[in-house]
C-alpha cells in the first residue's frame, strides 16, 4: 500500500502582495497533484495549512476544488486535518475544509479523528494550541491505544515538535509523541524532515513553496518542495521524496559595492536566463555610497527583470541628519522612508514600509491589509495561532488605549489576552475531545 503525503500548501498566500505570487502557490499545487496522479498511489493525506488562512478566496477554493475533482476521477482518496493558518479556534467555528466533505474530502476532526484504508488506521486531530498540550498528549496516547489494533497505523498531525522548533515554540516534545505508529504524517515545519521514530518513520514534507524568504536559506537547496510516497509494505515504511520544481527562484544577493558596477550586469545577464522573473533581495555592503543613487542605479539597470527587488543597504558612512537634508543629497521620500525603518528596525521592517507605502499610495487597501497579516504572521509567530479578529480587535482596542506602546509592548499584550482567551475556551474543547463518539 502506497500513499503520498504532502502539507503546508498554503493556497492563497499572496506573497508581498503579489498576485503573481498567488498564482505561483496555485501553479504549484496542481503541479503536486499531478505528479500524485502519476506516482498512482492509493490514497493522499495533507497535514494541515492547505489554505493560507481560515476564510480563503474564492481562488483558493477553486484551487483546491480543481484537484479534489481531479483525485476523485482518479478514484484517489484524500484526508486531511487542519493546521494553524486555515483552523478557526473560536468554538463551533468550522475550517474551510469541511466545505469539501461532499466532495469527498476525508477531514480528520475532533469529532471524527478516525478512517481506514483497508488495514490501514488513519488518525490525527487539527491544530492544538500549546495552551491545550495536556489535551493534545491525552489525545495522542488514546489514539495510540487503538493503533495497536491494527496492521499498520498513521498518525496526521499538524504540531511543532522541540527538535525542530525554536526554543519555547513547539507544542509537543519528541519524546511524548507515542512511538507505536507506523507512520508520523507531520506539518507545521516548512522545512523537510525524515526522521526514524519509535517503529516507523516521521516525516515533514515542508511547505510546498517558499513561502517565507528565509526557506530559501534552509534546506530547500538540498531537499527541494514537493511532497513523499510512502510504501507501507516494508516492516519499515519506505520513503521517497518527489521534488517539484517552483516557477521562480530566489535570489539572495549581498554585493560589495567596490564591486557593484561589475557584479550588476552579471546578475542581470543571470536572471534574464531564467524562464520566469525571480524574487531578488540585494544587500548592497562597503564603501561609501549614498542608498538612493545606489537604489536608482539597481531599479534601473534590474527593475524590469525581476518580480519583486527587495535591496537593502549598508554603507560603511551612514548619512547624517543634516547631511541627508543638504540639498545635494536629497532623497524621495521613499527611499527615505526605506532607510529609517530599516535602520531603526531591520531590513524587513523596511521592505514592509515600501510594500505599504507602494499599495496604500495607489489605494490597494486590500492589498496592504494582506502584506501587513503576512508580517506579522511572518514575524510573531505566535499571532497566527489566534483567531485573526478577535486580535485584530484586539490591536484596535490596544491602539486606543495606548498610542505610544512599543511594537513589542502591545504585541505582549495582545498575546496574552489572546492565550486568556483560549484558555477560557478549554473546559469546552476538551469536551470535544472525548473518545465517545467512535
Ligand atoms: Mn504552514
Amino acid at each position: 500500500m502506497r500513499f503520498a503525503h504532502l502539507s503546508d500548501s498554503h493556497l492563497g498566500t499572496r506573497q508581498f502582495g503579489l498576485m503573481d505570487r498567488e498564482t505561483d502557490f496555485y501553479d504549484v499545487f496542481a503541479k503536486n497533484i499531478d505528479k500524485i496522479i502519476e506516482k498512482d498511489v492509493d490514497f493522499v493525506i495533507h497535514s494541515g495549512d492547505l489554505f493560507d488562512n481560515n476564510r480563503p478566496s474564492t481562488e483558493a477554493l477553486l484551487a483546491f476544488q480543481k484537484a479534489l475533482l481531479r483525485l476523485n476521477e482518479e478514484k484517489i482518496p484524500i484526508y486531511a486535518i487542519a493546521g494553524n493558518h486555515d483552523s478557526i479556534l473560536r468554538k463551533g467555528a468550522m475550517p474551510p475544509l469541511v466545505l469539501f466533505k461532499d466532495l469527498g474530502l476525508k477531514v480528520l476532526s475532533q469529532d471524527n479523528p478516525v478512517y481506514t484504508e483497508g488495514p490501514v488506521l488513519i488518525c490525527g486531530i487539527p491544530y492544538v494550541a500549546s495552551s491545550q498540550a495536556l489535551a493534545l498528549k491525552d489525545f495522542y496516547a488514546q489514539l495510540s491505544k487503538l493503533a495497536d489494533k491494527y496492521l499498520k497505523s498513521i498518525l496526521v498531525s499538524h504540531q511543532g515538535i522541540d527538535k525542530w522548533m525554536h526554543e519555547d515554540t513547539h507544542e509537543i516534545e519528541l519524546s511524548e509523541m507515542p512511538k507505536n505508529f507506523d507512520y508520523y504524517a507531520m506539518g507545521h515545519i516548512h522545512n523537510y524532515i525524515e526522521e526514524d521514530f519509535g517503529k516507523g518513520k516521521l516525516v515533514y514534507p515542508g511547505s510546498m513553496e517558499i513561502w517565507r524568504t528565509s526557506e530559501n536559506n534552509d534546506n530547500y537547496r538540498e531537499y527541494g518542495k514537493g511532497f513523499v510516497v510512502v510504501d507501507l509494505s516494508y516492516d519499515t515504511p519506505e520513503i521517497e521524496r518527489v521534488k517539484i520544481d517552483l516557477p521562480r527562484e530566489f535570489y539572495n544577493e549581498i554585493i560589495d559595492y567596490n564591486k557593484f558596477e561589475e557584479r550588476l550586469p552579471i546578475i542581470k545577464k543571470e536572471i534574464e536566463s531564467l524562464e520566469n522573473k525571480p524574487m531578488l533581495d540585494l544587500t548592497v555592503v562597503g564603501g561609501d555610497f549614498e542608498s538612493s543613487e545606489v537604489y536608482e542605479i539597481i531599479k534601473e539597470t534590474l527593475g524590469d527583470s525581476v518580480l519583486n527587488l527587495r535591496p537593502s543597504f549598508k554603507p560603511d558612512k551612514v548619512l547624517t541628519e543634516e547631511e541627508s537634508i543638504n540639498p545635494d543629497n536629497i532623497l524621495d521620500p521613499r527611499t527615505l522612508l526605506h532607510m529609517k525603518v530599516n535602520d531603526k528596525y531591520g531590513k524587513d521592517a523596511g521592505n514592509l514600509s515600501i510594500n505599504l507605502l507602494d499599495n496604500l499610495s495607489i489605494g490597494r487597501v486590500d492589498d496592504a491589509k494582506i502584506i501587513s497579516d503576512r508580517y506579522y504572521s511572518e514575524h510573531y509567530h505566535a499571532v497566527e495561532e489566534n483567531d485573526s479578529d478577535s486580535n485584530q480587535d484586539k490591536i484596535k482596542e490596544s491602539e486606543e488605549i495606548n498610542g505610544s506602546d512599543s511594537l513589542d509592548d502591545y504585541l505582549e499584550k495582545n498575546l496574552n489576552a489572546a492565550d486568556e482567551e483560549i484558555n477560557d475556551e478549554d473546559s469546552s474543547k476538551s469536551k470535544q475531545m472525548s473518545f465517545d463518539d467512535f
